[in-house]
């Protein structure tokens, strides 16, 4: 393929909490790079997903859902989502079936330059006419979108042609990372997330938003992968939920976490888990520093 006509972007998915962006670019990308859960505000960074062809290179964002902020973290996640829709060459602004516009969010997508597709997602739960109304009802609200692409990222379904859309959309330009490349984060930080979902997954209520995990240890030997990770809650009395009676929940966290790193890394893992209390992390700059959340 001839250099000039090599096609490289970038491609910010952002939106409210909860409306599939995770789910949507993991498919898009092909990898589990992002963790899902059922709960809003799973996604807590910017994490790209660069999915590569023989004459193109698509980079993906994945970011937090978009949402009024009342903390310093929330703050660190918006921050986030600013500058990817700064770096775009094209936004997908993904909403769920069912969800009404609020001008909150989306007045600052108003006057965008930046080219947006609108991502309908969740399609699958459709029924009648809904999503065929949900088109009209996004065209009559948000002027300034190229295009709505409707798309189910739990089944698949259009995910082809929102990929062909996107790739046209893509400017001639030569790559931007080095081919074999699929993400722009390191190991330790797709262990921590991992970690960090099964959280997520096994606790209710404040628990898994008072969360942090951190990795402070990743050696990977010729058979196995020793991980040693931190999770760290804002209260010491939030350690002893984390644990549960004689370990069990604690134990049951270890357990599901290594599952899928052993699938991500596929490779044996050692996961060892050690409870900490960080007092109020998620309002204290210089924790969110230490944690990554802030430069
Ligand atoms: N039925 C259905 N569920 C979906 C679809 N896409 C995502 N979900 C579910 O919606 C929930 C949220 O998905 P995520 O991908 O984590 O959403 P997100 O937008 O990244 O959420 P945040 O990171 O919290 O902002 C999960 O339970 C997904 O399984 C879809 O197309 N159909
Ligand atoms: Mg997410």
């Amino acid at each position: 393929m001839e250099e000039s006509t090599f096609k490289a972007g970038f491609v910010s998915i952002v939106g409210k909490p909860n409306v599939g962006k995770s789910s949507l670019m993991n498919k898009l990308v092909g990898e589990s790079l992002s963790i899902i859960t059922p709960k809003a505000q799973t996604t807590r960074h910017r994490i790209m997903g660069m999915l590569n062809g023989e004459n193109y290179q698509i980079v993906y964002s994945d970011t937090p859902g978009i949402l009024e902020p009342k903390y310093d973290l929330h703050n660190a996640m918006m921050n986030f989502v600013k500058v990817s829709l700064e770096d775009a060459d094209l936004i997908l602004l993904v909403v769920e079936l069912g969800e009404k516009y609020e001008a909150a969010l989306f007045d600052r997508f108003q006057h965008i330059t930046t080219p947006i597709l609108l991502i309908i997602n969740k399609i699958d739960l459709g029924k009648g006419s809904q999503v065929e109304d949900k088109i009209t009802y996004w065209k009559e609200n948000l002027k300034n979108i190229k295009q709505i692409v409707t798309v189910s990222a739990h089944t698949g379904e259009n995910l082809t042609t929102l990929f062909n859309t996107i790739l046209e959309m893509m400017p001639v330009h030569p790559p931007f990372f080095p081919k074999d490349e699929f993400t722009d984060r390191p190991e330790r930080f797709f262990a921590a997330e991992i970690v960090r979902e099964k959280i997520f997954l096994n606790y209710d209520q404040e628990i898994p938003y008072s969360t942090e995990v951190s990795i402070s240890e990743f050696k990977e030997e010729e058979k196995i992968i020793r991980i040693r990770a931190e999770i760290y809650v804002e209260r010491n009395s939030q350690k002893g939920i984390i644990i549960g009676k004689a370990g069990s929940m604690l134990k049951k966290v270890g357990m599901d976490a290594r599952k899928d790193l052993e699938v991500f890394f596929n490779k044996q893992v050692f996961l060892e888990t050690h409870v900490k209390v960080a007092d109020n992390w998620r309002k204290q700059k210089n924790k969110l520093r230490q944690f990554g959340y802030l430069e």
